[in-house]
Order: structure tokens, then C-alpha cells, then sequence
């Protein structure tokens, strides 16, 4: 185990834990997300843990054979797979006896809400025993930025066709995991680390399948300097755009925290240059629409809870 801790806020390690099982030694770009999402991660999960990787960036950040910048096993697989790689060597496992090694599917958004759906899709609704994690950059960064189903509305990439699109929110994976009727689903940002270890570890100790969305600012796709990573992850949820939230059973929704002043969504877009030509009106027509998404999940709280008040205004 490796000692390099010194990165993180003092105090912190204590909170969420002092065992690293990600090496320094990674080649990902400077102020990757994608990065700080898998240290913290696998902070949660601990060295009990295999990971199935299909085709993304994070095939390259792992390091070139025989390099390996985990401490644990991590079984490469192609780009459609993830979910149905997870569960074959869940299944192995089962077989030989293994029952306390959490299997981790860890997938971009290209390989989870576009060309590995249906494999998520099937381990989903088959309720197999295994955790699903799509670190989210919004894009088939690994290729060149082209666009993918989680590219937001007025985000640049190499492949958007001007125009080509309609003006609505980007494709909801929650909503499609929460139709499956998982037992866990959850949102987490690298900027609210003890959030992100603390619903890791739940997903760790539940039964079936488990999905968990994590936004992973990407400098180079989203055009913003490195080491702005942690604010605009923080940037996404203080404007709403990224609300932190738990689904359990598909039904039962808790929102984790409610800005108390939250910021415009105009602010988190003017942050990146991915937005940079979005006009007043379609920055309006964006931030109506998270809203409305935002009052949703508000309404779905009260109906869990029978109020909305007990929302924490601070989170970290
Ligand atoms: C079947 C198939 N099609 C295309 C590719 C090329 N490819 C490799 S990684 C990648 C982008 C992956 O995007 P995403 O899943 O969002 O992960 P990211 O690169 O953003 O981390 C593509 C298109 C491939 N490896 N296999
Ligand atoms: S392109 Fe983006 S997601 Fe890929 S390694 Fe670089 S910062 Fe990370
Ligand atoms: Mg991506």
C-alpha cells in the first residue's frame, strides 16, 4: 500500500480513509476526473475489489502493460461489455466460492449510455450481483471529444452537427436505471469526497445491482484549465445541473444536499469553453429545464419522505 497522501485537504484522510490502492504513476492528463473518481473509489471499496474496464480513457490512464496503476485486479474488456463482463466474473467467483469480493464495472459514458446499454440494460434487470460505475465526462473523450447520448445540450464536441440537435436535457440514465428497479442507484462529485466514499460503501454492501453516476470534469473536452477540476465538479452541483441523490428499489428517492444559494446555471456553462457560443436564450431554455428536472426530484423526495425540510444544506 502506498503512502502519497498528501493531496487531499488535511483532515480529510482521517474522514474518508487513509489506504490508497490507486497508484501516482497513472498517465491520465493533468486534473483529470476521472482519476480522483477511481482513488476515491477504490478508497471506499477497499483491495477486495476486481474491476472490468471496457475501451475509454481510463484503458490508456491504467498504463500500458505490464504497467498497472491499481492495486487491485483489473480485467480490460471491449467497449459493450462492461456490464456483461462484470457479471461473468461475478459468476467465476461464485463458482470457486468467492463471495466478498465486490466485482466493479467502471465505464465512460460512451461505454454505458450508448454502446454497452443493452448489456447494462440485461445485468440490470436480471438484478445481477455486481456494481456498475460510468464515470461521466459527457463525451468520447479517449477518441477526440466526439459526442455521445451524455453530451449536454450546447456542448461543443468534434462531431456535434450544428444544429442537428433538439434544444432538451441530455439522455437521463438515472431515470433508465431507476425503470429497472435496482436496488441502488446514486449520483457522487470528486468535490464532495466523504458524500462519494460514504455511497460507495453502501453500494459495497448491498445485494444485486447497483449503479452509481459520477460527473468527471475532463479538462481538454470540456475546455477548461486543470486545476479548476474539483470546482467545476463543486460548480455542477452548487448550480443544480448535477443534483446528489440516492434511488433505492427505483422508487425511493433521497436528494443529499440542496444548495442553500445555489449558483446560475449561466455560471457553471460561462466556466467552460465546450459552452462558450450558447446565447442568452437557448443559456435560459437550459437552465428551465434543469430546474424543472431539480423541482422533480424535489416532488420525488416529498413523496418518499412525506417532506422536502429534511434536505441537508450542507454537504462535503
Ligand atoms: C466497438 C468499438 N468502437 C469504437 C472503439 C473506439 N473507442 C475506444 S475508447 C472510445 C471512447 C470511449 O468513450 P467513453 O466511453 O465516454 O469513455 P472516455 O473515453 O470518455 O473515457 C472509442 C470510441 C472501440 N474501442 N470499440
Ligand atoms: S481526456 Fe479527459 S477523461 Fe480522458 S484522461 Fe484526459 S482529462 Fe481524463
Ligand atoms: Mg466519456
Amino acid at each position: 500500500m502506498s503512502t502519497h497522501t498528501t493531496q487531499l485537504t488535511f483532515g480529510l484522510l482521517d474522514r474518508i480513509g487513509k489506504d490508497e490502492w490507486m497508484e501516482p504513476g497513472h498517465v491520465a492528463c493533468q486534473g483529470c476526473g476521472a482519476t480522483l473518481a477511481m482513488r476515491l473509489a477504490l478508497k471506499a471499496l477497499g483491495n477486495r475489489t476486481v474491476v472490468t474496464i471496457p475501451a475509454c480513457c481510463w484503458t490508456v490512464i491504467d498504463g500500458p502493460f505490464p504497467q498497472h496503476a491499481l492495486q487491485i485486479p483489473l480485467f480490460h474488456t471491449a467497449f459493450e461489455t462492461a456490464a456483461i463482463a462484470a457479471t461473468g466474473i461475478r459468476a467465476a467467483m461464485r463458482m470457486r466460492g468467492i463471495e466478498d469480493v465486490t466485482v466493479m464495472a467502471w465505464a465512460g459514458d460512451g461505454g454505458t449510455y450508448d454502446i454497452g446499454l443493452q448489456a447494462l440494460s440485461g445485468a440490470a434487470e436480471r438484478n445481477e450481483d455486481v456494481l456498475y460505475a460510468v464515470y461521466d465526462n459527457e463525451a468520447y473523450m479517449n477518441t477526440g471529444i466526439q459526442r455521445s447520448g451524455s453530451t449536454p445540450v450546447g456542448a461543443w464536441t468534434t462531431t456535434t452537427p450544428d444544429g442537428a440537435r433538439r434544444n432538451v436535457l441530455k439522455k437521463d440514465i438515472v431515470a433508465i436505471l431507476a425503470a429497472h428497479r435496482v436496488p441502488y442507484i446514486a449520483t457522487v462529485s470528486p468535490a464532495y469526497p466523504e458524500d462519494f466514499v460514504r455511497k460507495f460503501q453502501k453500494a459495497r454492501e448491498i445485494k444485486g445491482f447497483r449503479f452509481i453516476q459520477i460527473l468527471s470534469p475532463c479538462p481538454p473536452g470540456w475546455k477548461f484549465a486543470a486545476e479548476k477540476t474539483v470546482h467545476m465538479a463543486r460548480l455542477a452541483v452548487e448550480s443544480l445541473v448535477f443534483p446528489l441523490l440516492e434511488i433505492e428499489n427505483g422508487t425511493r428517492v433521497t436528494v443529499n444536499y440542496r444548495p442553500a444559494n445555489p449558483r446560475p446555471v449561466k455560471e457553471y456553462l460561462k466556466a467552460q469553453g465546450r459552452f462558450r457560443h450558447v446565447d442568452d436564450d437557448l443559456a435560459a431554455e437550459i437552465e428551465r429545464q434543469i430546474l424543472e428536472r431539480w423541482e422533480g426530484f424535489l416532488k420525488q423526495h416529498r413523496d418518499t419522505h412525506g417532506t422536502d425540510q429534511n434536505i441537508p444544506e450542507r454537504i462535503r
